[in-house]
C-alpha cells in the first residue's frame, strides 16, 4: 500500500447553499476536475433531500416536465429500505432515490483549497432523461474543449450523457452517449491510433456477468463502438468501475478506478460494504493491454470523514492533476464530501507493477 502525501477535506454540505426552496444539501461529492488558467475547476456533484417529510413516509423526490419540484411521500411499509440511497418496491423491484443531485461549478486556485469568492454555477438536471438528478462527472480536456461525461437518471434508466465547455460557464448538451444503464465513464484526453476512446461500466441486469470496466472507440465522440471487456482489470470485488480520466505517463496509461468490496470484519446487521480505489497502467496505444497493476488498493477508507457520512466507508476517485513530483487525486468522501489526497509521482507508478505476459493480453 503506498502512502498519501496530504489528505484535505476540500467541499461539505455546510458550504454549499441549497439549489431551491424545499431541499437541503447533504452531500457534495464525485468530483470531476480540470486546469483552467492555472486554476483547478472542481465539478461536483450535489445531492439534496426534500424538508418536507411525513413519519411512516420515504420522501422521493423527482422534477416535472417543467422542472417543478414534486415529492411522492411512499409508504415505508412497501420498500426495502436498507440501502440510504435508494428505496425497493418490495413487489415490482421498483427502485426511485431518496435524494436528487445536480452538478455545481467551484474553483481552486492551488488545488488544494477552494476560492470562497466565486460564485459557484449551477447545472441542473433538464427533460426527461434527468428528472431524478444528474451525477457523478468526468472532466476531459481535448483540445480547447473540456468534456464532461455525467449519470442521467430517471424512470427511463441510468445513462451517461456528454456536454462541453471552454470557460465552464456556459454549456453545450450533447446528450446521451450510452444507453441504461451505464455509467463510470472517462475519456482519453487524446485520440488512440485515430479513435477517441472511453472507458464505460454496463451493469448487465441478466446476471451472467459481474459490472467490469469495458472500452469503446468512436469517430465523434456521440457515436461509441467496437466495444470491448478489460478483462485484466479485475480486483475480484463486487463492482468496478472507471475513475480519473487517464494520465499519460512514460510507463503507459495511468487510471485510477474504483471498487466495491465487502467490509472485512462487518459485524452482523452492519454495513458489508466498502469502496475502495486501486490504480493500474494501459498500454499506449492499445489500452485493451493492462501493462502495470498495483497488488493491493492504492486508497482505503481511512479518515474519519471517509469511514463515516452519508455512505459509511467510501472514497470515489473522480478526478485527477499533476504538479510538480506530485498527482492531486480527486475523490468524493462517504459520498457526503470532496476531498483531495496526493501520491508521489513515481512511487504511484512503481506500485502498479508490470504484469506478466500472460495476464496483459
Ligand atoms: C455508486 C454510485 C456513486 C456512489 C457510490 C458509493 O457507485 O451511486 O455515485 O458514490 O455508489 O455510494
Amino acid at each position: 500500500m503506498i502512502d498519501r502525501t496530504f489528505t484535505h477535506r476540500l467541499i461539505s454540505p455546510a458550504d454549499v447553499s441549497p439549489s431551491r426552496e424545499g431541499l437541503r444539501v447533504v452531500g457534495v461529492f464525485n468530483p470531476g476536475v480540470a486546469e483552467l488558467n492555472g486554476e483547478v475547476v472542481i465539478v461536483a456533484r450535489v445531492v439534496e433531500q426534500p424538508t418536507d417529510t411525513q413519519p411512516g413516509f420515504v420522501a422521493s423526490p423527482r422534477l416535472d416536465e417543467h422542472g417543478t419540484l414534486l415529492v411522492d411521500h411512499l409508504a415505508e411499509d412497501e420498500y426495502d429500505l436498507s440501502d440510504r440511497r435508494t428505496v425497493l418496491h418490495k413487489t415490482t423491484a421498483a427502485k426511485r432515490l431518496r435524494f436528487i443531485s445536480h452538478l455545481r461549478v467551484f474553483r481552486s486556485p492551488d488545488g488544494k483549497s477552494i476560492d470562497p469568492s466565486a460564485e459557484p454555477t449551477a447545472l441542473l438536471p433538464q427533460g426527461p432523461y434527468e428528472t431524478y438528478g444528474i451525477e457523478d462527472p468526468r472532466v476531459t480536456q481535448l483540445g480547447d474543449l473540456f468534456y464532461i461525461t455525467y449519470v442521467a437518471v430517471s424512470p427511463r434508466g441510468v445513462c451517461t450523457c456528454l456536454m462541453s465547455t471552454t470557460d465552464f460557464v456556459t454549456f453545450h448538451r450533447h446528450g446521451i452517449i450510452l444507453p441504461p444503464d451505464n455509467k463510470d465513464v472517462v475519456l482519453f484526453p487524446e485520440k488512440l491510433l485515430g479513435d477517441y476512446v472511453a472507458i464505460h461500466r454496463p451493469m448487465p441486469a441478466i446476471k451472467f456477468a459481474e459490472p467490469a470496466m469495458w472500452l469503446s472507440r468512436s469517430q465523434n465522440l456521440l457515436h461509441w463502438g467496437a466495444h470491448e471487456r478489460m478483462d485484466a482489470a479485475d480486483v475480484g470485488g463486487l463492482s468496478i468501475g472507471g475513475g480519473t480520466p487517464p494520465v499519460r505517463t512514460r510507463d503507459g496509461w495511468l487510471i485510477i478506478y474504483h471498487a466495491k468490496r465487502n467490509f472485512p470484519d462487518a459485524p452482523d446487521g452492519e454495513k458489508r460494504f466498502e469502496y475502495v480505489a486501486h490504480a493500474m497502467l494501459l498500454h499506449p496505444d492499445n489500452p485493451r493491454q493492462v501493462v502495470g497493476m498495483a497488488s493491493m488498493p492504492i486508497m482505503l477508507p481511512a479518515e474519519p470523514f471517509e469511514t463515516h457520512g452519508f455512505v459509511d466507508g467510501v472514497v470515489f476517485p473522480t478526478g485527477i492533476v499533476e504538479r510538480d513530483d506530485e498527482f492531486y487525486v480527486y475523490y468524493g468522501a462517504a459520498d457526503e464530501h470532496v476531498a483531495v489526497c496526493g501520491f508521489d509521482r513515481r512511487g504511484l507508478l512503481a506500485v502498479c507493477e508490470p504484469l506478466e505476459q500472460s495476464a496483459a493480453v
